[in-house]
């Protein structure tokens, strides 16, 4: 620990309680300035502390950060997040990660940011992703498949989060709409972006993008977003914890993703049915290169979804925006 993070260790185990500079000054063995520029910095950071007249230092605020002393406390994981690159903002984390696998980081190094200046989508499209609000992580994975095998994994990862919020929240049931989406009552909450580096016939590297809103409230959104967007902090009606949740989801994901990659897809795509918004409903694909329209029936082993025509004719859609009509 850095004597920073000392002091805020003390601040923090102190419940409330004032602390004098001097006191802390002794205990550290550095001078009262020493201290003062430490609990500057904190404050900068976010961190709040009040002056109580003779009594010390008060610490009163923490700033809402996702806390990784604490993350790694609610790991089971063997891999995932056991590594962690943490920023205060970058432009996308699925950069960053490209950068990290290039100089050879581990199966399951976590790259996670409270904000993005650049988030991104499918397509090179905008991911809103404000500041200490939401869930913004990259997971950069190893796994022993063929590229054919990595699309799937979207849907792995799509398995893992809802079970991960079904297991944390019992006020609303969360739907995966193929293939990239979550939804809480008709509205994106969730986008995962799932990113292939290969080489080959040999995968290097996944970089699974996640981007879960979480405690905004509606004005939190652009104009734009408002009838497509919402978070677990609106539909849950309350504030939520989000350490927990990426914890939550990491537990899962390593699990399903050891599952899919040891026993095939069968478990995977019935957890997928299970939690599915699509299946069974009447939905419009807009694919690069067409649109296709009627039910969505099944997805295959490869994850490739189904859709009965009006003419009975099944035509198999591999990437595409679907709408639910
Ligand atoms: P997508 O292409 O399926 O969805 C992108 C579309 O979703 C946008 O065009 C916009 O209409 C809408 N949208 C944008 N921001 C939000 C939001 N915060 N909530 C709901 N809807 C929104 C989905 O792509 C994949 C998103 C992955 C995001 C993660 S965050 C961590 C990682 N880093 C990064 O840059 N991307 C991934």
């Amino acid at each position: 620990l850095t004597l920073k993070d000392e002091i805020l260790q003390r601040f923090l185990q102190a419940n409330g309680e004032p602390i004098s500079g001097q006191q802390l000054a002794d205990e550290f063995q550095v001078s009262r300035t020493a201290i003062w520029k430490h609990m500057q910095s904190l404050q900068q950071e976010g961190y709040t502390f009040e002056t109580i007249k003779k009594r010390g230092y008060q610490l009163v605020a923490v700033p809402d950060k996702v806390d990784f002393g604490q993350l790694k406390q609610l790991l089971t994981t063997e891999r995932y997040g056991q590594q962690v690159h943490y920023f205060d903002s970058v432009e996308s984390t699925q950069f960053v990660a490209h950068d990290l696998v290039r100089q050879g980081a581990p199966d399951g190094t976590l790259v996670i940011a409270e904000h993005q200046s650049a988030g991104r989508g499918r397509m090179m499209r905008e991911w809103e992703s404000s500041q200490g609000k939401g869930i913004w992580m990259t997971i950069i994975i190893r796994p022993e498949i063929a590229p054919h095998q990595a699309p799937q994994f979207t849907l792995v990862t799509a398995v893992a989060i809802v079970n991960a919020m079904k297991a944390m929240f019992k006020n609303f049931t969360p739907q995966i709409k193929w293939p990239n989406d979550i939804l809480v009552n008709g509205k994106k909450t969730t986008g995962i972006l799932t990113e292939m580096i290969a080489e080959e016939n040999r995968i290097q590297a996944l970089l699974i993008g996640i981007g879960i809103n979480v405690n905004q409230q509606l004005e939190d959104f652009p104009v734009e977003l408002h009838h497509i967007a919402t978070s677990l902090a609106i539909e849950g009606k309350e504030s939520i914890d989000r350490v927990h949740l990426v914890a939550q989801v990491l537990n899962y994901l390593e699990q399903f993703s050891d599952q899919y990659v040891k026993n095939g897809f069968t478990l995977i795509k019935k957890l997928w049915e299970e939690s599915s918004c699509t299946i069974g409903s009447q939905v419009r694909a807009t694919t690069l290169r067409e649109v296709v329209e009627g039910e969505a029936i099944a997805i295959t082993d490869s994850g490739v979804l189904e859709i009965r025509q009006a003419n009975g004719v099944v035509k198999g859609v591999y990437s595409a925006d679907i709408e639910l009509i």
